[in-house]
C-alpha cells in the first residue's frame, strides 16, 4: 500500500508518520521546499512531543519520503490548511490546488480522501472537479471525507486511539477509507456520508467554542457581580447534568477560533448561537486588555507612579509553546499600543526567545510586578504564592481552588 499525503503540516505530517510506522509506504508532499528538506533529514518542523523520534525511525526505514511533487500511489490524502478570507468566508483554494496536483496521476481503484476541515459540500465540489477533468474516472475511484480530531500536544496517542468519522461518497468509498484507517486507528471508525462528516468536524469545534463562550460570559457577569467565577463554576458543576468549561483570556489556536465561521458563513440566518459565541470569545480578549489598562491607570492615580506590569503567558493554551492565534499575544499588543504607562514584563516560560518581545523569567516578573495579568494558566504559574500586595488579574484561573 502506498499513500500520498498532500500537506505536511500539524496534521498531515503526524498522520503520515503514524501510517508509515504501521507499514504504509508514504510520499509526503509539501509546497515548501524547506519542509520537504527538513522532513527528509528527520527534522520535525512542527512542535509535537515524541514525534521527531518516530519521524527519524520511518525516514531511516525508507517508509516515508518527502517531495514537492506527488507520486503515483494507491491513496491520496488532502491535509492542507483551510483558512478564512477577509469576511470570515472559508478559503478552500489549498484543497483545490492539492486536488489539481494529484488529478493527472489518479487511476482506477484509487482512494481520494479530504482530511482538511472544510465547509459542507467541499467533497462534492472536489468530486465534480475531478470528474470534469478526468471523466473516465467516474464511478471508478473512491472518494471520502475523514476529519482529524487530535489535540495538539497529545497527537501520538489521539491519532491512534480516537474514534473517527468517515463519510464516503458511496458505500464502497466508505469501505475503502475504513480499510485504510483501520491499519493504524484503534478507535472505532464510524460510517456516514461526506456532508455529515464535514458538518461533524465543524460541529465538534463549534460546540466547544459555544461552551467556552458560556464560561466567558459568566466571567463577565461575575466580575460585575463581585462573585468568584471559578468557585461558581466548580459549585455549579456539582450538579450531575451540568459541566461548564473554564473561562480564559479568549479562544485561540487555529481550529476552534476558525471552524465555527465555516458554519456562520454558509448558514448566517440559522447559526445565531454559534456566531454569538465567536463574538463573546473575541470580546473576552478585548475586555481583558481594557481591564489591564484600567488597572494601570488606577494604580498611577492612587500611587503617583507608573506600575510595573507582568503579562504572564503568550501561548494559545496552557503548557504548550504554540503561540499561533493566541489571545494573549493580542492582549499584550493591545495593552502596549500607545501606552507608556510603565514597565512591561512579558513572560512565556515555554519558549526561550521571542522575535518581538524581550522575555522575562516568570518568577522574576512576578516578584517585580505591581500588576500581574495571568493570560494563560501554565502549570508553573500555579506554584507561585498568592501575593495580596499585588494587583492580580487572574483571567485564566491560576489561583482557582
Ligand atoms: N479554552 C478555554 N476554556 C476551556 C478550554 C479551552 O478558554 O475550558 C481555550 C484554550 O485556552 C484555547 C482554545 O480554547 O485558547 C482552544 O483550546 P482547546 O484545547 O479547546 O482546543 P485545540 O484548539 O487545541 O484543539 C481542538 C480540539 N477540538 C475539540 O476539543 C472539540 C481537537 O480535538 C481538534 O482536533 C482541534 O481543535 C482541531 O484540529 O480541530
Amino acid at each position: 500500500m502506498k499513500a500520498c499525503f498532500m500537506g505536511l503540516g500539524y496534521i498531515g505530517l503526524p498522520t503520515a508518520i503514524i501510517a508509515a510506522k504501521h507499514g504504509v509506504d508514504i510520499i509526503g508532499v509539501d509546497i515548501n521546499p524547506s519542509v520537504v528538506e527538513q522532513t527528509n533529514a528527520g527534522h520535525l518542523h512542527i512542535i509535537e512531543p515524541g514525534m521527531e523520534e518516530l519521524l527519524q525511525e520511518v525516514v531511516k526505514a525508507g517508509k516515508l519520503k518527502a517531495s514537492i511533487t506527488p507520486e503515483v500511489a494507491d491513496a491520496y490524502f488532502m491535509v492542507v490548511p483551510t483558512p478564512f478570507k477577509g469576511n470570515h468566508e472559508p478559503d478552500i483554494s489549498y484543497v483545490e490546488s492539492a486536488t489539481r496536483a494529484v488529478l493527472p496521476i489518479l487511476k482506477e481503484g484509487d482512494l481520494y480522501v479530504i482530511e482538511s476541515t472544510s465547509p459542507v459540500g467541499t467533497t462534492d465540489k472536489m468530486r465534480d472537479l475531478i470528474f470534469s477533468i478526468r471523466p473516465e474516472l467516474k464511478d471508478k475511484i473512491h472518494i471520502a471525507y475523514c476529519p482529524e480530531r487530535v489535540l495538539p500536544g497529545n497527537v501520538i496517542y489521539e491519532l491512534v486511539h480516537n474514534d473517527r468519522v468517515i463519510g464516503g461518497m458511496d458505500n464502497a468509498s466508505t469501505d475503502k477509507a475504513i480499510a485504510f484507517y483501520s491499519q493504524f486507528v484503534k478507535g472505532t471508525l464510524h460510517r456516514t456520508n461526506c456532508r455529515t462528516a464535514e458538518m461533524c468536524k465543524l460541529t465538534e469545534n463549534s460546540s466547544r467554542d459555544v461552551q467556552i463562550a458560556f464560561a466567558n460570559e459568566l466571567s463577565l457577569i461575575c466580575d460585575k457581580a463581585n462573585i468568584n467565577v471559578w468557585d461558581l463554576i466548580q459549585l455549579a458543576n456539582k450538579h450531575p447534568r451540568v459541566n461548564i468549561l473554564q473561562p480564559g483570556s479568549g479562544v485561540g489556536g487555529h481550529c476552534i477560533a476558525v471552524d465555527p465561521y465555516f458554519i456562520t458563513a454558509d448558514f448566517p440566518m440559522e447559526s445565531k448561537i454559534i456566531a454569538d459565541a465567536r463574538e463573546i470569545n473575541n470580546y473576552k480578549s478585548f475586555w481583558c486588555a481594557e481591564k489591564i489598562k484600567n488597572t494601570m491607570l488606577q494604580f498611577e492615580l492612587l500611587r503617583g507612579r507608573k506600575p510595573v506590569v507582568a503579562m504572564m503567558g503568550l501561548a494559545f493554551k496552557p503548557d504548550i509553546d504554540d503561540l499561533r492565534e493566541a489571545p494573549a499575544k493580542y492582549i499584550v499588543s493591545k495593552v502596549m499600543q500607545g501606552s507608556n504607562d510603565g514597565e512591561m514584563l512579558i513572560v512565556e516560560p515555554n519558549i526561550e526567545k521571542h522575535n518581538v518581545y524581550k522575555l522575562t523569567e516568570y518568577r522574576e516578573a512576578y516578584q517585580k510586578a505591581d500588576i500581574v495579568a495571568f493570560l494563560v494558566s501554565h502549570s508553573v504559574f500555579k506554584e507561585l504564592p498568592y501575593d495580596e500586595n499585588k494587583e492580580i488579574l487572574d483571567f485564566s484561573g491560576v489561583f482557582k481552588r
